[in-house]
């Protein structure tokens, strides 16, 4: 390490102490903590990023947010070449980094780790980081560290995308590593006309009935709402009401958004969370005016389905099947908190559905495996991969298509297909552009919500959360379904579970908040929150305060 970054490095940290007596971790969606505590893991994570532009030679990003979570909190996180999230190997120096004691100590890790993984160091070649953030107070204080931190690597620089959706930024970084237009009014332009092309394609005589026509959004006084009204002013398809779209001053995620579902008289509602990467919908049942909620499991199904039946249109001719045949792999990822009553559905339609653990780095690797991977988390967040090879067979049949017969059924699906993968976000889950594609495939379908949401029945279930003296004593396997460590829970879990019909529950450590969840489904309301009371008591049992006094 030259001279020149040794001092640029040491003098810009020292204006960023670490926080004291916190142990900080890259966790399932980057760094998160109370908003005071995080202007150097920002700052750190400006200098990972820029570390990370020079070793893959790509333009990386950098968000600042903590989605759902309160106002006072936030985040960081980082975008890699590819629009996806950080790889995992790099996390353990990220955790290095935003816990180094001093400037010192920071030095002499970057040293390191550039001299293990061959970093092109000190101006040798550019870098570029992306900076993009939601519209938390503490936002441009932290963007202002993040800056620093990018500039403090020599020859590395930061451009401010501005207030932006966590999947906009993601989508940003994609484009610019694809040499593609990569602007905001590109992304906006990108998919108003995908989902002009889906509408378009709509079958004749399928149209919703106009009461079922109003979609009421509420935009949990986040980003998400602001850039859906810009949105929205592309195309006059489709009505849409914004809700809570912090213009009126409400507080982001404060009793509205994903996380916190209201009750809204309306046929169709969505919502969305504060940095519009996860999706829900719900209806009012007119009998009681109680919520149901359409979650991320029901619109993986609405996805899937409709994937099935489009390339089942390809791939036929009348009742033939045509001779220019690709058999797509079609598949769909879940994680362990998926209503089981989604995976029953998905698996009686013969989809192939494979199960990662919780967090969209996990789900988002596996769907990559298909020519068709669908993802979803119950919670919302998930989207549609295309594989490249797919994609171009797809252009060609379609082009092919176009000489042969146009105006075909075939035609039609092939370019449904391509209008679909330009619409939903290949680089991550966004809540935007997937509300656009399920307000098409409703269309395309003719089905009112209600239609919609009676694919299945949910299977009752109940979320709770425990707090522990060290949530990383428990360790997981099988997907998150079985604990391994401590010895003892999980056998004490089952013999819970068997008490129960149709009982699941199982428990991991939150890799956002300093807690063990708990999970339990059975087949009624009471039978799920005993089940999940009793799974808690134990998981206080075996970790809790008072089994280490
Ligand atoms: P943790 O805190 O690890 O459970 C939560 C969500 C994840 C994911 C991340 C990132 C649940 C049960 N967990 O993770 O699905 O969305 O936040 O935002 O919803
Ligand atoms: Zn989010």
């Amino acid at each position: 390490m030259t001279e020149e970054q040794r001092s640029l490095l040491l003098k810009s940290s020292s204006r960023f102490p670490p926080p004291q007596g916190v142990k900080l971790s890259y966790g399932t969606a980057g760094f998160r903590a109370d908003a005071s505590i995080l202007e150097s893991t920002v700052y750190r994570v400006g200098i990972l990023a820029a570390l990370r532009s020079l070793k893959t030679k790509s333009v990386i990003g950098l968000m600042i947010t903590a989605s759902h979570n309160k106002v006072s909190d936030n985040g960081v996180k980082i975008a890699d070449p590819s629009g996806g999230m950080l790889t995992q190997n790099w996390e353990p120096f990220a955790d290095a980094l935003a816990n180094a004691s001093d400037p010192g100590d920071l030095v002499r890790l970057i040293i390191e780790f550039v001299k293990k993984e061959n970093i092109p160091f000190e101006g040798v070649c550019p870098a570029e980081v992306l900076l993009g953030r939601d519209t938390r107070p503490s936002g441009g204080s932290l963007l202002e560290a993040a800056k620093q931190g990018v500039s403090s690597i020599v020859g590395a620089i930061a451009l401010d995308m501005g207030v932006l959706t966590t999947p906009q930024l993601h989508w940003m970084v994609r484009a610019r590593n694809k040499s593609m237009k990569a602007s905001e009014v590109d992304y906006f332009e990108q998919i108003s006309s995908s989902f002009r092309c889906l509408m378009d394609l709509i079958p004749e005589g399928s149209k919703i009935n106009e009461m079922d026509d109003k979609l009421i959004v509420d935009g949990a006084n986040g980003v998400g709402g602001e850039k859906l009204a810009g949105l929205k002013k592309m195309f006059n398809s489709l009505v849409i009401d914004v809700r809570n779209s912090g213009k009126e001053g409400g507080v982001l995620n404060e009793g509205v958004g994903a996380d916190y579902v209201q009750k809204e008289k309306c046929f169709r509602c969505a919502s969305l969370d504060g940095d519009a990467d996860r999706l829900v919908y719900f209806l009012v049942l007119p009998k009681d005016n109680n919520i149901d909620l359409v979650d991320g499991d029901k619109i993986l199904s609405l996805f899937a389905l409709f994937m099935k039946e489009q390339l089942a249109i390809l791939n036929t001719n009348g009742n033939e099947k045509i001779n220019n045949y690709y058999h797509a792999r079609l598949g769909v990822v879940q994680t362990a908190y998926a209503n089981g009553a989604s995976t029953d559905y998905l698996k009686k339609q013969s989809l192939e559905v494979l199960f990662t653990p919780t967090g969209v780095k996990y789900l988002h690797e596996k769907a990559a495996e298909f020519d068709i991977g669908i993802y979803f988390e119950a919670n919302g967040h998930g989207t549609i991969l295309f594989s490249e090879e797919f994609l171009c067979w797809l252009e060609a049949r379609d082009n092919e298509l176009s000489s042969m017969s146009k105006g075909s059924e075939q035609k039609k699906a092939a370019l449904t297909l391509l209008a679909v993968s330009k619409l939903i976000n290949q680089a991550v889950g966004d809540a935007l552009s997937g509300l656009l594609l399920v307000e098409a495939i409703l269309r395309h379908m003719g089905w009112s919500i209600h239609r919609w949401n009676a694919l299945y029945q949910d299977l009752p279930s109940r979320q709770l959360k425990v707090k522990v003296v060290d949530r990383t004593a428990v360790v997981t396997a099988n997907a998150e379904t079985v604990v391994v460590k401590p010895p003892g829970l999980q056998e004490a879990i089952n013999a819970e579970i068997a008490k129960y019909p149709q009982g699941r529950s199982f428990v991991r450590p939150s890799g956002t908040e300093d807690i063990i969840r708990v999970y339990a489904e059975a087949s009624t309301q009471d039978a799920a929150d005993s089940l999940g009371n009793s799974v808690a008591r134990l998981v206080d049992k075996f970790l809790g305060f008072s089994s280490s006094s």
